[in-house]
């Protein structure tokens, strides 16, 4: 009789067990609580679903795939980078989320709606300094930094407030909400365009510190940003600057560096800053959007076919 397939599952699913189950023919399921309870088990694991962390990827010498629950994988990327093994990850769930959560701060700071909802609550029925000081999307630009699944959503949307979209990647390949793409290296020229950027770049060794002091000098005054790539993406330091110097109007994020943001960090009382505390991939149907994902890619490894979502070990993402 052949080894049954040694399958790591984090999750508690019933839903997942029960389809995973369906074959037990060749898979044998192992649990975090039978890893606790002997360790040794991580070195026979073939398959992972979930999160592993550099200690337990250094054990699992017979791991061959690994399926994250997420999107970002930088904090594996340093322990599986040369290691036998093939990684996937979750994008394409938090398209949606994302790209909503990003147009809800936006439209929250040019519609001035914490500040009316802040009146609300002292019974203010005044609309000084907001009908006269609300923002436009309609017929702005909005450049998105990081044209892949959430980019690309949020371009469609975009395009579907009347904005003109601009975008970034890395191979400068077009995509149909995109008028214009660039590449990394006509960064500048990209955000001299910009009204809004919307920023979903990974953290990678290409990204890291993506936006500083010289690319927010090349955005036009009073642009937005909005970051909910990653917060090591953007130079804080320079960001803050930008702020206080009024050339950026406001940023909103849902990543910082640091993150989580220490409590005497200054952009926590910054006027025109709006922080959310790193949810906006969140839907309700989170789990079931990334069990599908894992299932459909469990299939194809089980008949030998290539998998959906592989991360480029080497570029990080
Ligand atoms: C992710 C995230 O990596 O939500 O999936 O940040």
């Amino acid at each position: 009789m052949t080894e049954k397939i040694k399958t790591l599952i984090a999750g508690d699913s019933p839903a997942l067990l029960d389809q995973v189950g369906a074959y037990a023919d060749r898979i044998e399921i192992v649990t975090p609580a039978q890893i606790e309870a002997q360790p040794d088990l991580l070195g026979q694991v073939e398959i992972a679903y979930g999160w592993l962390g550099g200690d337990q990827l250094a054990k699992a010498t017979r791991l061959r795939w690994l399926q994250t629950g997420g999107a970002g994988v930088e904090g594996l990327i340093p322990h599986v980078q040369t290691a036998d093994l093939i990684l996937t990850n979750a994008r394409g769930v938090g398209a949606a989320p994302i790209t909503e959560h990003m147009f809800g701060m936006l439209l929250m700071v040019t519609r001035r709606l914490a500040q009316a909802w802040d009146r609300q609550k002292t019974r203010q029925w005044n609309g000084d300094g907001l009908g006269d000081q609300v923002g436009l999307l309609f017929g702005k630009t909005l450049g998105v930094l990081g044209v892949g699944a959430i980019g690309g959503h949020s371009a469609e949307v975009g395009k579907a407030f009347g904005m003109r979209v601009v975008g970034l990647r890395r191979g400068g390949g077009a995509h149909p909400a995109v008028e214009k793409m660039y590449t990394p290296g006509e960064r500048a020229a990209f955000l001299a365009e910009c009204d809004v950027v919307m920023n979903t770049l990974p953290l990678t060794g290409a990204t890291r510190g993506f936006l500083g002091r010289a690319e927010f000098a090349a955005l036009r005054p009073s642009a937005i940003l909005v970051n909910t790539g990653r917060g090591g993406t953007v130079n804080t330091d320079a960001l803050m600057e930008s702020l206080r110097s009024g050339r950026l109007a406001a940023a909103l994020l849902d990543v910082t560096d640091p993150e989580p943001l220490p409590p005497d960090y200054p952009l926590w009382t910054m006027e025109n800053v709006y922080l959310t505390p790193h949810y906006s991939g969140s839907r309700p149907d989170y789990g079931e959007c990334a069990d599908a994902i894992f299932l459909d890619n469990l299939r194809r490894y089980l008949a030998g076919r290539p998998l959906i979502n592989v991360v480029d070990k080497r570029e990080g993402y």
